[in-house]
């Protein structure tokens, strides 16, 4: 019998080595038999691996534990159609610029390219998805390259890295040994606001009744939020987010939630008085105007470290190029040298508008048909607090992006970065292997948990316990929306009902059908330390629609 080569002294092995050598714990993927040496060297190594059933997955277990966890998600798959299988969850997480280095093989370096049916040109897949690739072309490249492609991810990057079978499956090169340093963390600087900047926001602060602060994802460094908190007592604006961004003011008493079209009820009247903008690290884009139908008659002034932000989607009265924190504080001390005093948004009134429910009711369920916005409702109170909460596409995210709380932005994740149904899924399983103890909940429809129901079984063997709600409405709902816009028949977009309850059983869940609240709260109840998954299949109204605002 042949003895298998030590790991350390193949190339697979030095493979592992660097992984190790990244502080990397876990990897996702999805073998093939160019990269089941690998899988097993890095799994001797120590490196715990979670297998998928579909690349997608694997995928976005990766960009799942990156985003959860912070840190550089790892996953492998076969080259050729592995990488193919992966590529939309690779563009999803390239889009929402995620940490995550994907490993696979490629074709030998004496292919055939006739012979090899896997084989693919991987570098204008790779390119086309908005990711960086990486090739090793030999034994001596591949511990070097794999350090460059690995840099790129951990600063930000999507990355492919790509070694060919035959040079995969070689002795180690020499090049295995000592470690380049690392690259210093390059920090950005952004300039210092302009004096004339300033004094043209201040000018339309003071002359501004109702003003309005609105943070996204560039103003989420911590120690931006009290200084914009602060602008917002000082000029009496009230203080809103991005979808992105949201939570960011959790707690602060002018806070609205959401700005655009997930706004929640009480926010629509009140965002619709707003008579003035600053919006910081925010690009406002269709999803925060809503399709454009906020800030329409408004003035803007928008603040971002990219100048290429500044004005790209709209029309902008006064553009701030610097930093979220840097341009809020110039602005404090502006405002406090021309005396604007408070303004009728800070008043108890505002206070008790924000103070009610999300939803504004009523509950259109029937005898046994939900209504989502119920459910999301209910799930809101009876779920433990701190969760992890992410969506699938399709329209019923609507009523889980409007109406339920979370603890801050890290706890929310919506999946359509790329605009693809069945994303859900391999994110939450790597948000929930990122961070053990918090509860991990998924919303999916009908449509995005029959494209991905066999990765339910994912869960299990990994034991990576979720709480899935399956929003069941029998149809690509998001589909019907645009027949009801469009005249058409609903014909090609309603589907056969399937119990997924069922079919989730016989993967290993547990399951229930569920058809009224009190069903669901039966099922929901004790939702806190869960250690097995949860999949409640919730028939829902499919002609009831739930839709974003607009203004
Ligand atoms: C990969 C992919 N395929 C198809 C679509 C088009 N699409 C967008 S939403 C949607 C309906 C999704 O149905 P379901 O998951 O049941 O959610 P619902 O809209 O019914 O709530 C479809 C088919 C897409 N965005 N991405
Ligand atoms: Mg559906």
């Amino acid at each position: 019998m042949a003895t298998a080569p030590t790991p350390a002294c193949t190339i697979t092995g030095a493979l592992a080595d660097e992984l190790i050598a990244l502080e990397t714990d876990v990897m996702f993927g999805l073998v093939g038999e160019d990269t089941l040496g690998f899988v097993t060297a890095a799994s001797q190594a120590g490196v715990a691996y979670h297998g998928a059933r579909h690349e997608n997955i694997a995928v976005g277990m990766a960009d799942g534990y990156s985003w959860r966890g912070g840190g550089l998600g790892v996953c492998t798959v076969t080259r050729g159609p592995g990488l193919l299988n992966a590529a939309m969850a690779i563009r999803t997480a390239a889009r929402a610029g995620r940490r995550v280095l994907v490993i696979t093989g490629d074709m030998a370096t004496d292919g055939d390219w006739d012979w090899d049916f896997k084989s693919i040109d991987h570098a204008p897949l790779v390119a086309a998805l908005g990711a960086a690739y990486f090739h090793a072309p030999t034994p001596d490249d591949v511990v070097p390259v794999f350090r460059r492609a690995a840099e790129a991810a951990r600063r930000g990057r999507t990355v492919v890295f790509a070694v060919p079978v035959d040079v995969l499956h070689a002795p180690a090169a020499a090049a295995a040994v000592g470690r380049e340093p690392g690259l210093p963390e390059v920090r950005q600087t952004a300039p210092e606001p302009t004096a004339e900047a300033i004094a043209h926001a201040v000018e339309l602060l003071g002359a501004s009744e109702k003003p309005l602060i609105l943070a996204g994802r560039g103003a989420q460094a911590p120690e931006v939020r009290p200084v914009l908190e602060q602008l917002a007592l000082r000029t009496g604006a009230l203080l809103g987010t991005t979808l992105l961004a949201r939570e960011l003011f959790r707690g602060s008493p002018y806070d609205v939630g959401i700005v655009g079209g997930f706004s929640s009820d009480p926010a629509v009247p009140l965002l619709a008085e707003v008579d003035c903008a600053v919006v910081f690290g925010a690009s406002l884009n269709r999803w925060t105007t809503a399709g454009r139908t906020l800030f329409k008659d408004v003035p803007v002034i928008q603040v971002d470290s990219d100048p290429a932000a500044l004005g790209a989607n709209m029309s902008i009265e006064v553009e701030i190029c610097a930093d979220a924190g840097v341009a809020a504080a110039r602005l404090l001390d502006a405002l406090s040298a021309s005396g604007v005093s408070s303004k009728p948004f800070h008043r108890p009134e505002t206070l008790e508008r924000l103070r009610r429910p999300l939803w504004a009711g009523p509950d259109e369920s029937t005898e046994d048909e939900l209504d989502p916005r119920a459910i999301t409702t209910t799930l809101d109170q009876l779920l433990p607090e701190e969760r992890t909460i992410v969506l699938d596409s399709g329209r019923h995210l609507t009523s889980a992006g409007r109406f339920m709380r979370f603890l801050g932005p890290d706890s929310f994740r919506h999946t359509a970065d790329g605009g693809a149904i069945g994303m859900g899924l391999g994110i939450a399983l790597g948000a929930k292997a990122a961070s053990p103890e918090t509860p991990a909940v998924l919303f999916i429809g009908d449509g995005g948990m029959s494209m991905t129901l066999g990765d339910l079984e994912t869960a299990v063997r990994n034991d990576l316990p979720l709480t899935i709600v399956v929003m069941n409405d029998r149809a690509y709902g998001s589909e019907l929306v645009h027949a009801v816009a469009d005249g058409l028949p609903w014909d090609h977009a309603t589907l056969p009902e399937i119990d997924f309850a069922a079919a989730a059983a016989a993967l290993g869940l547990e399951a229930a059908r569920v058809r009224t609240l009190e069903e669901l709260r039966t099922h929901a109840r004790n939702l806190e330390g869960r250690t097995t998954s949860l999949l409640l299949d919730c028939r829902i109204r499919q002609d009831l629609f739930v839709r974003r605002v607009s203004w």
